[in-house]
């Protein structure tokens, strides 16, 4: 399958998996899976259609591993990204002392004000190191990574989880936790 199509797919995954499940017929469980064979089905229906195989391969090389089939491989859901309200059922985690989040200078003051919130999705979403965080602000702009005091966090009883695919989830970072880049930097 070429990287084209296997793009195309993964957009398509997310945006019925983690956000509009609806649109081609499907229904989530509340943890966010739905069955291959539905699924299938209605990638079908919606001229997408698409072997078990080449799902299988999407899953397996998806470059931010988005996807994951649950042990028996009958299931599969967004590892992480939702809007929709879904409990992926992940144990609180331990964070490492800083996480990073990637985003842009036109939102800066707002996040300075109040914090990140998770804005459309269930979680912010922070990063392990700061590459990552730097490709994900690229997504909009010229990145801006602030690091996350994510184990004082912890600390003060915030919770983290670990998604499947390595993101870092939390409700909601208060400004106190964030790091901003200095003037001229
Ligand atoms: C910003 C991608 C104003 C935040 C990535 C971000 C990630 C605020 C945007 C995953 C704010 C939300 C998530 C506040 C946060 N005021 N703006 N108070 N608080 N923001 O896409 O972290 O390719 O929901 O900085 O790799 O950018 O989809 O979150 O710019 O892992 O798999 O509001 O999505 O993965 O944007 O990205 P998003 P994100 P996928």
């Amino acid at each position: 399958m070429n990287e084209a199509r296997t793009k195309r797919i993964s957009k398509y995954l997310s945006r019925h998996l983690r956000h509009d499940p609806a649109r081609i017929g499907l229904s989530l469980d509340p943890a966010g899976w739905v069955d291959v064979d539905v699924l299938l089905a209605a990638l079908r229906q919606n001229g997408m259609a698409l072997s078990r195989a080449e799902l299988e391969t999407v899953v397996a090389t998806n470059d931010k591993r988005r996807f994951a089939l649950d042990e028996a491989g009958t299931r599969i859901r967004a590892s992480q990204g939702h809007s929709v309200a879904v409990d992926l059922g992940l144990p609180p985690a331990q964070p490492p002392p800083y996480l990073y989040h990637g985003t842009v200078g036109r939102v800066l003051e707002s996040i300075r004000a109040e914090g990140l919130r998770p804005m459309a999705r269930q979680h912010v979403h922070l990063s392990p190191d700061r590459e990552t965080a730097t490709r994900v602000g690229a997504r909009r702009g010229k990145p801006v990574v602030l690091p996350v005091a994510a184990g004082a966090m912890r600390e003060a009883g915030h919770v983290f989880h670990l998604s499947e695919n390595g993101v870092w989830l939390t409700a909601a970072v208060p400004p106190a936790f964030l790091r901003f880049p200095g003037i001229g930097s």
